[in-house]
């Protein structure tokens, strides 16, 4: 414990370099209680400076044939011939440039999850941008103002798509060079095969529908069934999870380890968190930094224990020793606690369920309502709107049975209450996890104007209808 209270007293001296939000003339007005929620310490995040380089990535969209899962060739959609497709490493405060082709049989996009990025880019089509039609290119560009594990995949027919293998992890690393532990990305996945060993191409099935999505009967780490990984004991390693799955929940059981949360869905977290409740909702990606036991010999199995029947995710063998170094400092942030929120009305309130309807006879809702917007065209109703830089109350409420991963584009957001009792985290997220019945409270500070995108983070609830739209916008 106390070698991380001694973190925690050099993170407080990692300087950051900041953009100012709002111009003094700009800044939002608000009633006193909102603007001592907008005080609290942490309560805006904050963003790398331009740094004026560029970072540039030209990416393919194209089906292809990869040596995957336990070797065999697999029929996939992949970015650059990979599955999972290339990572794409870039410095915060850099611009990242990638021009994309799309050699799909289908329109496409690219959004970038958990980006706080102009809304052009954000890659929601019939919203932020028209579809990529088959053949036609597109270049996305933005500066990337947070370090962070982020991640991306298409916004049409994700349901397919991102099953077939469109799908990459983006890591922004810090601004400074300092040294860091050895890291090792984990990209968690499964694979519904039909009988024939290739990716089952019946897509958004009512079962999916009545379900919690589409769940593989393989699940992978990288593409790989149980990989090993070497580690040496007395090792510490930053390993950043990610689950790109459209449906299934991870729980990685680190307990065999000394494993803590030190970074949430690309933002460091208020402290080390104990890492010994993981779950990743689709969507979600942590930043684990574990340390192999001094004494540890042969192997530990990462077992994940989501559902009734645990599976072994990995394996570490133990391969050699080193002297147990000192972890490297890296930087917390203050996240408001936001406990006055709790008194404080649901400034919207989402109700989440289904009904009948749509072409596999399910249709999910978001109240009362479905955006249909599979084909890349989206038909919609007016978007809610959100008051740039007022902290916004936001509760959802799961009028079903099922699991609802909701993820909100462009901002991070603060859980404070779950089914009413007062929570905190100590970290932000963009992705939130409701079980059946579950109503959850998130706060959050809108930062970029634009019509951001709220859905399901199941892509077979998504793309029969679980997405709305939030305006942000100055007020008039
Ligand atoms: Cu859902």
């Amino acid at each position: 414990m106390r070698r991380w209270m001694l973190l925690a007293g050099a993170a407080a001296a990692v300087a950051v370099s900041v953009t100012v939000l709002w111009p003094r003339e700009q800044a939002p007005v608000l009633e006193p209680e909102r603007a001592a929620l907008l005080a609290e310490a942490g309560a805006t995040i904050p963003r790398n400076r331009p740094s004026g380089k560029v970072h540039e990535v030209e990416l393919v969209a194209a089906p292809g044939t990869v040596q995957l899962l336990d070797g065999r060739p697999l029929d996939v959609w992949a970015y650059n011939g990979q599955v999972p497709g290339p990572t794409i490493r870039a410095r915060a405060g850099d611009k990242l440039r990638v021009r994309l082709r799309n050699e799909l049989p289908q329109p496409t996009t690219i959004h970038w999850h958990g980006l706080r990025l102009p809304n052009g880019m954000d890659g929601v089509p019939g919203v932020t941008q028209p579809p990529i039609a088959s053949g036609a290119s597109f270049t996305y560009e933005f500066v990337l103002p947070d370090a962070g594990t982020f991640w991306f995949h298409p916004h049409v027919r994700g349901s397919e798509q991102v099953e077939r293998g469109l799908h990459g992890v983006l890591i922004v690393e810090p601004r400074d060079d300092k040294p860091r532990e050895r890291e090792l990305v984990w990209l968690l996945d499964d694979w519904r095969l039909a009988e024939d060993g290739q990716i089952d191409p019946e897509f958004v099935t009512r079962h999916d529908l009545a379900h919690d999505g589409r769940w593989g009967q393989l699940s992978t780490v990288n593409g790989k069934v149980r990989p090993t990984v070497d580690v040496r004991a007395g090792e510490a390693v930053l390993v950043r999870l990610l689950n790109a799955a459209n449906g299934r929940i991870f729980a990685p059981d680190l307990s065999a380890l000394d494993a803590n949360v030190v970074a949430f869905d690309g933002v460091p977290t208020s402290r080390p968190l104990p890492a010994t409740k993981l779950e990743l909702a689709p969507g979600n990606r942590a930043d684990v930094l574990l340390r192999v036991p001094a004494d540890a010999t042969g192997t530990i199995d990462v077992v994940d224990r989501f559902t009734r029947r645990p599976f072994v995710l990995a394996t570490l063998r133990v391969d050699g020793k080193v002297e147990s170094a000192p972890l490297a400092a890296r930087e917390f942030r203050e996240v408001p606690a936001w406990t006055n929120a709790s008194a404080l009305e649901p400034d919207h309130v989402f109700e989440l369920n289904a009904t009948r309807g749509g072409r596999a006879g399910i249709e999910w809702q978001i109240n009362g309502k479905a955006m249909v917007h599979d084909d890349g065209h989206a038909k919609h109703d007016p978007p809610t709107k959100l008051q740039l830089g007022r902290p916004t109350k936001l509760r959802f409420v799961n009028a079903s049975a099922r699991l609802h991963p909701m993820h909100l584009h462009g901002q991070f957001f603060k859980v404070i209450a779950r089914n009413g009792q007062p929570v905190d985290e100590g970290h932000w997220r963009d992705t939130v996890l409701l079980r059946g019945r579950d109503s959850v409270d998130v706060m959050v500070v809108p930062e970029d104007e634009g019509t951001w995108a709220l859905h399901c983070h199941i892509l077979e609830h998504h793309d029969s209808g679980m997405m709305t739209l939030l305006k942000v916008e100055r007020a008039s």
